[in-house]
């Protein structure tokens, strides 16, 4: 007889729950609600392309950018399940110009903020190419009971408690880190679970692929063309040339770079000379998943999870990867 053995999310992060001995339970119950609502989406997601749900939805989000339907739809289901877990006091997300806050007690009691990218890499959308949604967890600096304030979500990375994604990819994965290693669980559709399957991710020190868009060519820093170059240089000792991937969803470009190792860059540009992704609910969470896989994150000067975010929706370069392939690259830069 065949029966399973495997470990789900929910047990998983209960199990884990132990390892902090303070631990009340409040951020294993907003963990919970996070794979729920992710559960939620990845459904949304594999029907798109049978309802009414691909395509534009009409709006135009803070960033200038069309928001998808499905934009639209990711926010709504995580920001109800943050509500519902009554851990959650405050939720910043792309799609959003403003903070979100509750006006109910249990919310305002909840100790936990909330950042996201509920729906990355939405140009991929209808063209059936992997996405994703980021997160990063902060624990509040204003006194539970009340609202949180602008300075409860403009907290440097180093202060995140956790940070994840969820692919939605060939299979759907959800992959996070409370600073304690960086753990991977695919969802099983039969049994609707998460199951662990990818225990105490590492990132390889060197790897042979990088990750750019290099239509920007033209306008990227002297030191990332020259990089650039180097990487298409032709040396059997360092597995040169390398191979150039660009999926153009963060999350599928780092979740492979993740696991094979690799360097990501998203550099200054002419359209967007402060690189184009967001520190607070793209990079930051990134780049602690980089650090606890033994990777690197910088903006090319400073290392991001140091980095003090100034607005909700600011842009960073971002160079994150394996540890040799960047400390390479700012030799360049
Ligand atoms: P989005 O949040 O609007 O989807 O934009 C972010 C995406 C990232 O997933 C990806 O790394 C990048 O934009 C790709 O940008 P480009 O098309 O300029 O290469
Ligand atoms: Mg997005």
């Amino acid at each position: 007889m065949h029966g399973y053995n495997v470990k789900t999310l929910t047990q998983f992060i209960i199990e884990r729950q132990a390892d902090f001995p303070y631990a009340t339970g409040e951020f294993t119950r907003l963990l919970y609600h996070v794979g729920v609502a992710a559960k939620l989406v990845n459904k949304k997601v594999n029907k798109a392309g049978l309802v009414d749900i691909l395509g534009e939805a009409g709006n135009i989000n803070i960033q200038g950018e069309e928001q998808k339907k499905l934009d639209l739809l990711a926010n709504w289901q995580f920001i109800q399940a943050l509500k519902n877990s009554r851990e959650c006091c405050g939720v910043a997300s792309e799609e959003d110009q403003e903070i979100i806050t509750w006006d109910d007690e249990l919310s305002q009691d909840g100790n936990y903020i909330f950042c996201m990218d509920p729906l990355d890499g939405s140009s991929n959308i209808d063209v059936n190419v992997s996405i994703g949604t980021i997160f990063s967890i902060y624990r509040r600096i204003s006194p539970r009971g009340t609202k949180p304030i602008m300075e409860d979500f403009l907290q440097p990375g180093n202060k995140q408690v956790a940070a994840g994604y969820v692919i939605y990819g060939s299979s759907t994965m959800l992959v996070y880190t409370t600073g304690r290693g960086v753990y991977g669980f695919t969802l099983d559709p039969s049994i609707g679970e998460f199951c662990l399957s990818h225990l105490n991710i590492l990132t390889p020190d060197d790897g042979n692929i990088y990750s750019i868009n290099e239509g920007n060519y033209n306008h990227f820093p002297e030191g990332v063309k020259k990089y650039i170059e180097y990487c298409k240089q032709e040396d059997k000792s360092t597995k040169r040339p390398y191979s150039a991937r660009y999926i153009g969803s963060l999350v599928s470009d780092f979740h492979r770079n993740l696991l094979k190792g690799g360097i990501f860059m998203y550099p200054p540009t002419a359209s967007a000379p402060k690189g184009k992704l967001r520190l607070i609910y793209e990079c930051n969470p990134i780049a602690f998943l980089a650090e606890q896989a033994g990777g690197v994150a910088t903006d090319g000067v400073r290392r991001i999870l140091d980095i003090q975010p100034e607005s909700l929706h600011q842009r960073v370069p971002l160079y994150v990867g394996s540890k040799n392939m960047v400390q390479k690259l700012q030799e360049f830069l």
